[in-house]
């Protein structure tokens, strides 16, 4: 099920330390190595998939989860009350580094229109 290169497959083989908030069978949540925010997580499928549109096309039931598991991670931070910003980004000019499907959820103090 993991890819021998990717390193968020490794996280969740544990072959390298991250800080984990949640893990269901099949989502995992933790913290950002290079946090753009007071609360920055990233929140996976276990399974490999280069990016959110293959997610979404192969799975849409961990799709959902991942969606499910960003928004428990958002109570538990508590993020619900003033909101939060949850970004795929997809591709090279979506700004996508690492090639396995993650969200970044983002909060704790207000950040600004997106695009200005
Ligand atoms: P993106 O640019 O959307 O592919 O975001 C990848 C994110 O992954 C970026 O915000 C930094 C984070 N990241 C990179 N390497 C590691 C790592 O080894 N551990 C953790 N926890 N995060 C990492």
């Amino acid at each position: 099920m993991g890819n021998d290169d990717c390193l968020f497959c490794k996280i969740v083989a544990g072959e390298i330390p991250a800080t984990i908030v949640r893990e269901t069978p099949r989502t995992l949540a933790f913290r950002d190595i290079a946090p753009k925010a007071p609360v920055h997580i990233l929140v996976i499928p276990k399974e490999h998939f280069g990016d959110v549109v293959t997610l979404a096309e192969a799975d849409p039931e961990v799709t959902a989860e991942v969606m499910g598991t960003a928004a428990v991670v958002a109570e538990y931070e508590g993020l619900a009350a003033d909101g939060f910003r949850l970004i795929f980004n997809t591709g090279p000019n979506g700004g996508q580094e690492v090639p396995h499907a993650h969200a970044h959820l983002l909060g704790g103090a207000p950040l600004g229109p997106m695009l200005s």
